[in-house]
């Protein structure tokens, strides 16, 4: 199946579906849930890492690539479920960490045992004359990004946590390693592969200090040798397979870069995740803070990136939420009164966009943030730093904790919601991380209503079914409007409007005249009167198709 026509699916393995009892989901859960993925008609579902891991950033930081990490079961387990998802036509993406290995990783034990060859595998670098690190890079899950390297007297780069050791892609045995990784999985069967922060392994072989006031995170973003590594690893691996699908995270990338990354003529990547629309409920560019999304600039970003994108023949992977992210019905919708509606609103903005729709687990339900009120309920390591890193700068406990309870990650991690009991149906042992809002948001639920679940089908058959938007065009629409983000698709004679409120209270778009009464192609509402001066009621989106 072409690209455009395909929807992803995104499953945290960790809180899926447990299916022996330790409070922890596994690859047996999946298997045993492969049922009602089917009933979404996604074409692939891809699998944050369970490789493993001593689990200080839930599976990202990765002690060896080719085994299973016995909590989420075992190779074997792995390949019926390869078998299964495919025998209901169903692809595996996994998640390729390549940038960094877990400081427990053999190549790290190696090179801190003095093998020469494994010491050219990270970043090793003597402290300043002065003593001090040898760059003022930041980590960016806080303090500084080296850490001792043993009792050598070298530090050791780490752009996270200190657990996980950055690989030197500069170094051709590194490279090469990564590519043996990826067809060693090749040969699994797997056909798709998530590539994490793959952009930031283009670091200078000279490391230098960012100079004040400039984020380090610029001295090492998207350098151009990036491209070189990923039209590399393209030929050496993925790129053999004409099925392949591949997404590479670009942390605070450009369009031109990705387009770059994803026109295929380049022969890179499929798409890419950028993340800048997921940061306009940032204060100032910063992830700890709290206000509420920014509409305009949403749209423009939203609006910027499909439209020089598609100018570029590039690709972007479409999404609110994933791992890293709170939920975006809390962000960007209504998680009270217009949950249903504002969840299937945004489900809309982005699966009749260009590009490839993910879904992430639980999205498809309209699942919401934890309601959680006590920091001893988190337990991700970005989210404690954060937490500690706001009392030393001053902010009281509750000032803290508000501001890690809407921006931690533990948000999307918790427990899928396959039912109103006490556990959710997740498990029968002590879930890992706490359910508190399966009483109404569950699957038994969405199955028996017909509600988020029943639109998420309708949106992806329409993407099945019709070019305009799997292929089509796009083209703004007016970008001024207060509460509607709207824009057009086209293709041949066809014309799709697609409009969005963003907002719980009703208000009016004037059509263009030539879409004054044209046929309703989806709406979160019923009735839908579409007259010259279109009312809108709170949450609502409509496609209007003309042609
Ligand atoms: O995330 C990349 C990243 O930059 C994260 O810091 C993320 O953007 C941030 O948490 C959003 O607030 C990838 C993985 O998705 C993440 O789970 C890992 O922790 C990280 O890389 C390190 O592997």
């Amino acid at each position: 199946m072409k690209l455009s026509e395909q929807v992803i699916y995104q499953i945290y393995p960790k809180s899926f579906y447990d299916s022996n009892g330790d409070g922890v989901g596994d690859l047996r859960g999946v298997i045993e849930k492969i049922d009602y993925l089917k009933k979404l008609n996604i074409d692939m579902i891809w699998f944050n890492p369970f490789f493993v891991s001593p689990q200080n950033d839930n599976g990202y930081d990765i002690a060896d690539y080719y085994h299973i990490d016995p909590m989420f079961g075992t190779m074997a387990d792995f390949e019926e479920l390869v078998a299964k998802l495919k025998a209901n036509g169903i692809g595996v993406m996994l998640d390729m960490v390549l940038n960094h290995t877990s400081t427990e990783h053999e190549w790290f034990q190696k090179a801190l045992a003095g093998d020469e060859k494994y010491q050219k595998f990270y970043y090793l670098r003597p402290p300043k004359a002065d003593g001090s690190l040898p760059t003022n890079w930041e980590s960016k899950f806080g303090g500084p990004a080296w850490a001792p390297f043993g009792d050598t007297g070298l530090y050791y780069l780490h752009l996270y946590d200190p657990t996980q050791a950055d690989l030197d892609w500069h170094n051709p045995a590194v490279r090469q390693a990564c590519a043996a990784v990826v067809n060693f999985w090749r040969q699994k069967g797997v056909q798709g592969f998530r590539f994490d922060v793959i952009n930031v392994t283009g670091k200078a072989e000279k490391l230098v200090d960012a100079p004040k006031g400039v984020p380090s995170k610029t001295l090492y973003t998207d350098t151009p040798v990036v491209h070189d590594y990923l039209k590399e690893l393209n030929a050496a691996s993925f790129g053999q397979d004409v099925n392949s699908v591949t997404v590479g995270e670009m942390s605070s990338t450009t369009v031109a870069n990705s387009v770059g990354y994803t026109n295929p003529a380049n022969h890179e990547l499929s798409m890419v995740f950028n993340f800048h629309h997921l940061k306009t409920d940032y204060v100032d560019g910063r992830k700890w803070s709290r206000m509420a999304f920014d509409f305009p600039r949403l749209k423009q970003l939203l609006d910027s990136w499909a439209s020089g994108m598609a100018a570029g023949g590039g690709w972007q992977a479409l999404f609110w939420n994933n791992h890293d992210q709170p939920r975006a019905l809390n962000r960007f919708g209504d998680a009270g009164r217009y949950r249903v509606k504002s969840a299937e609103m945004l489900a809309t903005v982005i699966h009749l966009l260009r590009g490839t729709p993910f879904i992430y687990m639980g999205e498809e339900l309209g699942m919401t943030d934890p309601d959680y009120d006590n920091m001893a309920d988190y337990v991700d390591i970005e989210a404690l730093n954060a937490y500690r890193a706001l009392i030393r700068s001053g902010y009281s406990h509750h000032d803290a904790f508000t501001i890690v309870k809407t921006k931690a990650r533990d948000n999307s991690r918790t427990p899928m919601q396959w039912d109103d009991s006490a556990k959710a149906g997740f498990t029968t042992g002590k879930p890992w991380l706490t359910p508190t809002n399966q009483a109404t948001i569950n699957v038994a639920h969405e199955l028996a209503s017909g509600e988020i679940f029943d639109y998420y089908q309708r949106l992806i058959k329409l993407r099945k079914t019709m070019p305009i938007v799997a292929d089509g065009g796009y083209q703004s629409w007016r970008l001024d409007d207060p509460q509607v983000f709207g824009y057009w698709r086209t293709y041949r004679q066809q014309k799709l409007l697609v409009l969005n409120n963003f907002y719980g209270q009703s208000t009016t778009v004037t059509l263009p005249e030539e879409m004054v009464g044209a046929q309703v192609l989806l709406s979160n509402y019923q009735d839908v009167n579409v007259t010259a001066q279109l009312t809108m009621q709170p949450y609502q989106a409509v496609a209007l198709l003309l042609g």
